[in-house]
């Protein structure tokens, strides 16, 4: 379409990746695991590229955990999902390294009093001055994550003043200079509540993963506790296991 070409012009990046987004709308988005990709010579032509670039688009969406190659036989979608590892990263930067955009919609930000479980996390005392932040959290517009940020005010002052439509994580740094080093993290499955199945756009009863982190800095301070409640469908969390 006229729209989809002028955006294809305003768009910068190298030729491999606008091809490895056009391949992943075409081929890979909303399919079932396991679908087979056309070769090479297929994609080169439907694409009018050159067999050196498909391979390069496709060797990104294989870094990007989309698509798995077999050995001499294809290339095929993995299992829809985003894979939590147990390092530190934040919902924006997760999302980016699946090639979505990640957004959010802002269902509540305010001052608070630290209820009883936000003092315990934060080591606050009870009723002391929080912000909260509950946002709706979606990649390439697609509700994944229901997400609400605690953080002791006195480490955000005149947060009502900053932009908070973007990465938490980029604010935090950027602006306050708190830099999330290490998170203590409890993760447990769950049943939606009626009101969260609306907001995720799932089934009722659906199931997610519900994740508590406390994040600390480099000087140990708590610096934010956020429970996310990722869709079940859509999130896994894989670790190494080592013995002792
Ligand atoms: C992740 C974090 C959450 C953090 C958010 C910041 C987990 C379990 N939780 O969802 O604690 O507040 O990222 O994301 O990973 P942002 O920088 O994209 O706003």
């Amino acid at each position: 379409s006229d729209d989809e070409d002028r955006r294809d012009q305003e768009d910068t990046r190298p030729k491999y990746m606008k091809i490895r987004d056009a391949i992943y709308r075409k081929y890979i988005a909303g399919r079932p695991s396991n679908s087979v990709i056309p070769p090479e010579r297929k994609l080169a032509e439907e694409f009018k590229a050159s067999r050196v670039t498909i391979r390069k688009a496709i060797g990104k969406l294989e870094a990007d955990n989309v698509v798995y190659k077999v050995q001499g036989g294809g290339t095929y979608t993995v299992e829809p999902g985003i894979v939590k590892s147990l390092k530190l990263t934040s919902f924006s930067e997760d999302i980016r390294a699946r090639g979505m955009v990640p957004s959010s919609r802002v269902l509540l930000h305010e001052r608070a009093q630290a209820d009883r479980e936000a003092s315990w996390r934060l080591k606050v005392s009870p009723g002391a001055d929080v912000y909260i932040l509950r946002r709706l959290r979606l990649a390439d517009g697609e509700p994944m994550c229901l997400e609400e940020v605690t953080v002791p005010l006195e480490y955000v002052p005149d947060i009502e003043k900053q932009n908070i439509t973007g990465s938490f994580y980029d604010v935090l740094q950027h602006k306050y200079g708190l830099l999330p080093v290490w998170a203590d993290q409890v993760v447990s499955p769950v049943v939606l509540e009626p009101g969260d199945v609306k907001l995720l756009q799932v089934a009722p009863y659906s199931p997610a993963l519900k994740i508590v982190r406390v994040t600390f800095d480099a000087k140990g301070r708590r610096i934010e506790t956020t429970t996310s409640l990722y869709r079940g469908d859509k999130y896994m969390l894989h670790y190494a296991v080592k013995r002792d």
